[in-house]
């Protein structure tokens, strides 16, 4: 009985899905090089309007009734349908509409945490309205026609336009826009920063060739944020079907957001802030594992490195050149004919033989690996999929099939058990081998050849153990894709930090994968670009990401290379990729110069490593990404909200990068209620104001804020390859400052059990100078330091009439830098102060008399 009924809603399904097929095609992709093209008149499907597309709209009428039921409110409407709104926390309510009114099923492929309510859930009503309210959040219900409008402390923050609709199998949520309204976030997105007046659709797209107005792109995110000054507040819209969002661009002052099927379903979180915002996203939908430290070192990759010979000669000349780097990849034709799992005998005949010999100098490997399996009936990855019936069904209930490098492949059913088990048990081979991590490429997926440049809308797919069509499955295909990788991987190797890198994803993906922005172009657009889309991934709950650096189609000239170098160093993921037929892309392949810019912006990411990995470990706890918008930190500035080319590393480092051709000078935007200063000269800035700053090309503008404590490592050519590299902390002590300082091994899992350091520091200015204290805030017998002693760096300026550390006045000794015998001492030409101290555990006080 329940099959029938099951087969009778699948039945159901397919006809509403070919009522809808010619909207939820896109027009025929043409693949000559059996790469689909990114086309721009994806873009005006969504412009087109997705509202105005249709006619037969409608709304659901009146509230007739409602209940509360726990958290939950059910309104019952003169339509017949039913609303539900219930309250996850108490700064989070949760708004659900099925159109066929049924509510039984409650999967999300993106929030693995609902939270446990609100602390209290006050209900009250009037002619005009009825009110559910937590001590943070009101919802105002209208009756007459349902519609929605949030209060924070009274004061109305949002608001729904227009009431629910719907149109067959669409569902649309209509919202105000406000004057001082800023939205971001949305995924991965090109085009501006700021979202204001954009139109986006969500389906997760092969778009190689891809411009700054190509929509849509790899991954979707179906979320995004209002970064106002005050009272930000986000929208999780959780439907994996293809959707659509327009910030005020079809309808004036609307931001509306819908899809083509599925539920309204959606998350509207309140906060003080976007940090907030982001934060409470994170709690719904998780955040990313803490990396591997070696993951935030540099990395480099092309299609295709193709043989043993070639790679031992590219990590060779990296030691031999002295450019720091840790990670080297295979692409595609390291397999055997583009089998996913195989490699290439002739090219690479003995795997594990190579990767110890990378190993020994100090390299990490990485392989690629497609969803698309090769039919092919000898192959084993094959052969065993096809016994474990793992594989997506097409109509007829046969393997679905498609064409990828391979040539006619079957593709793997994530998200069924089996599937996830088989899948996760072919990585034993790449780990057997050696190789440290793996990226998950072609994931939307993309398939040549085909009308739609993925599967066929009506393929089948396991969906929390019932059958769904890809219309309904597309958008998290890739994500369920890095999840059985990286749980295989765990599997395989429980005690390692398993690391995917995946091109596509869906809300949620930060759980298992780090992501790059897919095939971009060697231009200054996509320069440009790099900055704004790992921004807004930061902002959609993504916190490591970046593009390839040098640009993947097509070849940059020196001066472009060398700025997105620069750039790149100051970005999550910092890795270098280009496609096949394109001119060499290693940092000394432009010239000697170029080679000297390069090393110098790769060395300043390693002394910086330390930063950058206690921002991942921040990230891991509570969400905020690793680089941010200016207004993420100074939401005052009117000017924060729409500078892309500038970001902030944490909350101390101000990044602005040049990113135009020929540039010899930029303006740099510093944000207000701070000094900054040069990185390198010290040169003070005024916050609030904008400077003209000089950038020939070996420059890269980078300032510290005034209070700021940063740890720099001496310079390693790999992570780990010192056993033992003493720690900096870097201090500007013109203002108070704080910084939690955090260490582990940072390769196993032993942090989990407590094996972490965490050390706090202050920096107070004092009548007579400076106080910088030091203290143990989280020990641990099992993780060492990589050095029993670290040292303070105060940016002085001018010579200390005295020094005092733990209460003993010390020698202050002429000279640069410390030196084993040194304590402290005073480099008179950059005005800096360095004291030498003697270990973690203790708490220590350091007084600079000046
Ligand atoms: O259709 O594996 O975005 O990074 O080098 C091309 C070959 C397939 C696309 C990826 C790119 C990778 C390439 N892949």
């Amino acid at each position: 009985m329940k099959k029938i009924v099951r087969f009778a809603l699948l039945l159901a399904s397919f006809a509403l899905l070919f009522a809808c097929t010619t909207r939820l095609d896109d027009k025929p992709v043409s693949a000559p090089k059996a790469v689909p093209k990114a086309n721009d008149n994806d873009r005006m499907v969504s412009r087109a309007g997705f509202i105005s597309d249709y006619e037969s709209w409608q709304t659901l009428g009146s509230v007739s009734s409602w209940k509360l039921a726990g958290n939950q409110a059910e309104f019952l409407l003169s339509g017949g349908q039913k609303v539900l709104v219930s309250f996850c926390a108490d700064n989070v309510y949760r708004l659900r509409f099925n159109p066929e009114g049924d509510y039984s099923k409650d999967n999300s492929y993106a929030v693995v945490n609902r939270g446990t309510g609100p602390t209290s859930l006050k209900t009250s009503e009037s002619a005009e309205y009825v009110e559910l309210a937590t001590p943070v959040l009101t919802v105002r219900v209208a009756k007459a026609s349902c519609m929605l409008t949030a209060l924070r402390d009274g004061k109305i923050i949002a608001s729904d336009a227009k009431p629910l609709m719907t149109a067959g199998s669409r569902v649309v949520a209509r919202r105000h826009i406000g004057d001082a309204d800023k939205f971001y976030g949305f995924g991965e997105k090109a085009g501006p920063l700021l979202k204001n007046g954009e139109s986006m659709k969500m389906w997760n797209t092969d778009a190689y060739g891809y411009t700054k107005r190509t929509d849509p792109l790899y991954m979707t995110i179906p979320f995004f944020m209002n970064a106002a000054r005050s009272d930000s507040w986000g929208i999780l819209f959780d439907n994996t079907w293809q959707s659509f969002f327009d910030v005020g661009r079809e309808v004036k002052d609307e931001l509306y957001f819908g899809a083509s099927g599925g539920e309204m379903d959606y998350y509207f979180i309140s906060a003080a802030d976007p940090s907030g915002v982001l934060r409470t996203y994170a709690s719904l939908t998780g955040t990313a594992r803490l990396p591997p430290e070696w993951a935030l070192g540099y990395q480099q990759s092309r299609y295709s490195y193709m043989t043993e010979t070639e790679v031992m000669t590219l990590a060779n000349n990296f030691r031999d050149r002295k450019i720091p780097a840790d990670v080297l990849y295979l692409d595609i034709d390291y397999m055997n004919g583009n089998r996913s799992f195989t490699n290439n005998e002739a090219a690479f005949p003995d795997p594990s033989a190579m990767l110890a010999r990378l190993k020994a100098l100090g390299f990490k490997a990485v392989t690629i690996i497609d969803p698309g399996i090769k039919v092919e009936s000898g192959y084993p990855v094959y052969d065993s999929g096809l016994a474990a019936d793992v594989y997506l069904k097409d109509k007829s209930g046969n393997p679905a099939q498609g064409q990828v490098w391979p040539g006619t492949c079957v593709f793997p059913d994530f998200g069924k058990k089996a599937t996830d088990a088989w899948w996760g048990a072919q990585y034993k081979t790449p780990l057997d081998q050696g190789f440290a991590a793996i990226w998950n490429d072609m994931n939307e997926p993309a398939a040549f050849n085909s009308t739609n440049g993925t599967l066929p809308l009506n393929t089948v797919h396991t969906d929390f153990g019932e059958m769904s069509l890809h219309a309904k499955m597309h958008n998290v295909y890739g994500m369920l894709m890095a999840k059985a990788t990286l749980e295989g991987m765990d599997a395989l190797r429980p005690d390692a930090r398993n690391f995917v890198l995946s091109r596509a994803g869906y809300a949620g993906s930060q759980r298992y994968a780090a992501t790059w922005t897919g095939d971009n172009s060697a231009s200054w657009e996509h320069l440009r670009l790099n900055v704004t889309m790992v921004l807004n991934l930061g902002l959609s709950g993504i916190p490591l990401s970046g593009a390839d650096i040098g640009g993947y189609k097509g070849n940059p000239s020196p001066e472009l290379f060398a700025r997105w170098m620069q750039l790149g160093a100051f970005l999550p993921f910092y890795r270098n990729h280009t496609e096949k037929g394109a001119t060499p892309h290693e940092p000394w392949a432009f010239g000697t110069d170029i080679e000297n810019i390069s090393r110098s912006a790769i060395e300043l990411r390693y002394r910086l490593l330390p930063y950058y990995y206690g921002l991942a470990r921040d990230a891991s706890v509570s969400g905020d990404p690793l680089v941010r918008p200016l207004f993420y930190h100074y939401p005052m500035d009117g000017e924060s909200y729409t500078v892309e080319d500038e970001f902030l590393i944490g909350d101390s480092i101000l990044a602005s990068p040049a990113v135009t051709q020929g540039a010899v000078s930029r303006d740099v935007f510093f944000p207000s209620g701070t000094t900054w200063y040069d990185w390198d000269s010290g040169e003070a800035f005024e916050g609030g104001k904008s400077y003209t700053v000089e950038t020939p090309l070996e420059k890269i503008p980078l300032y510290a804020r005034d209070g700021a404590i940063v740890p720099l490592r001496q310079l390693e050519q790999w992570v780990g390859e010192k056993k033992e590299n003493p720690l900096t902390l870097r201090i500007w002590p013109g203002a108070a400052g704080e910084y939690i300082l955090y260490q582990d091994d940072g390769a196993t899992l032993a942090y989990k059990d407590g094996g972490y350091l965490e050390t706090k520091f202050t920096c107070s200015p004092t009548q007579a100078g400076v106080t910088v204290t030091s203290e143990s805030v989280h020990a641990s017998s099992s993780c060492r330091p990589r050095s029993p002693w670290f040292s303070i760096q105060l940016e002085l300026k001018t010579r200390p009439a005295g020094v005092v550390l733990d209460g003993r006045a010390m020698k202050i000794i002429e000279g640069t830098e410390l030196s084993t015998s040194t304590v402290c001492v005073w480099e008179s030409g950059t005005g800096r102060l360095f004291v030498r101290i003697p270990d973690w555990n203790q708490p220590h006080r350091v007084e600079v008399k000046r």
